[in-house]
């Protein structure tokens, strides 16, 4: 749909339009007396979330690239129809091609309470088919306000069953690395796949990054909270229907080896991504719908 559609269809005045943004990649820009937010039609890709009157929560890079096809260092990367490699095919893209595919807008909304709700759908073509031959819909909500709700829900609309992986990949923005600590893990196992390993262990304390970090903790339902001591705030990260979370930080090396974190940028981020991922993978009969909802939301550090 051309830019002028959209805006004719789904703008809303003084929340919401459509603007053809870096990389010619058309975004939907969302201001309210909320938040501002920014999300790419390629992917259904959140590349921003900035509260008023905050520094922005959801982080992306001054060194991403923004191109057709391609994914962006940031924001909330949706990562489906699996997490990880393919669990057969290394041809196929790491994390699914969710995230690269353009999605269509569905519907916008304004709320009562002054917030900008947002639904795309995946658009399917031949190509996905290609990697996934499962007859399904997939779709984002967003509700931008005071907090953050994404919701990612997928319905299997074929006769079998079907395997799902999922993530929303979150990128959060913090004052910097040595002056953060994640709660809520304390006591679960993890897959740690830092340095290419796969060892499973378990997660004694909060969590303190001073290396690379790439840990997929397993079976756990929790709400995690981000405690920034620089910006003397919290990030809460509340889930449902996800049973697994991954904390990721490339640390230097392998951020330079990216090349799109740009000098040092790993500093300035962690990822918490609330997912469905190794032994957590999700079976979804026909007929069924799966959800994973999260809302992010800021509080007071004291
Ligand atoms: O979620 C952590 C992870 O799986 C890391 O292993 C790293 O690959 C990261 O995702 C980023 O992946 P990307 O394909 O976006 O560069």
């Amino acid at each position: 749909m051309q830019l002028a559609d959209l805006n004719q269809r789904y703008a809303i005045p003084h929340h919401l339009q459509f603007v053809a943004g870096e990389g010619g990649l058309v975004m939907a820009e969302i201001a309210n007396s909320h938040s501002t937010a920014r999300i790419a039609l390629q992917g259904a890709h959140l590349v921003t979330w900035q509260p008023c009157g905050q520094e922005p929560v959801v982080w992306v890079s001054k060194f991403a690239k923004y191109a057709a096809g391609k994914s962006i260092r940031g924001g909330v990367p949706i990562c489906w129809p699996w997490f990880g490699a393919h669990a057969t095919d290394s041809k196929l893209p790491g994390h699914g091609y969710a995230r690269t595919v353009m999605w269509e807008v569905l519907e916008s909304r304004e709320l009562p309470d002054g917030a900008t709700y947002i639904r795309f759908g995946l658009i399917e073509t031949d190509a996905t088919r290609a990697q996934w031959p499962h007859p399904c819909s997939v779709q984002i909500e967003f509700t931008i306000g005071k907090t953050l709700r994404v919701e990612l829900v997928t319905r299997n609309i074929g006769t079998h069953a079907f395997t799902l992986g999922e993530a929303l990949h979150t990128y959060f923005h913090i004052s910097d690395v040595g002056q953060m600590t994640i709660r809520g893990l304390e006591g679960c196992d993890y897959m740690d796949k830092a340095g290419g390993a796969s060892e499973l262990r378990k997660q004694q304390d909060g969590i303190v990054i001073e290396r690379e970090v790439d840990r997929v903790y397993l079976n756990t339902t929790a709400d995690c909270v981000i405690e920034d001591r620089g910006l003397k705030r919290a990030i809460r990260i509340a889930k449902q229907g996800s049973h697994s979370t991954v904390v990721w930080n490339p640390w230097t090396e392998k951020a330079d080896k990216m090349g799109d974190f740009g000098p040092q940028g790993h500093r300035g981020m962690v990822c918490v991504e609330s997912a469905n991922a190794l032994e957590n993978v999700l079976s979804v009969a026909p007929g069924a719908t799966h959800h994973l909802a999260v809302v992010y939301s800021v509080e007071a550090l004291n």
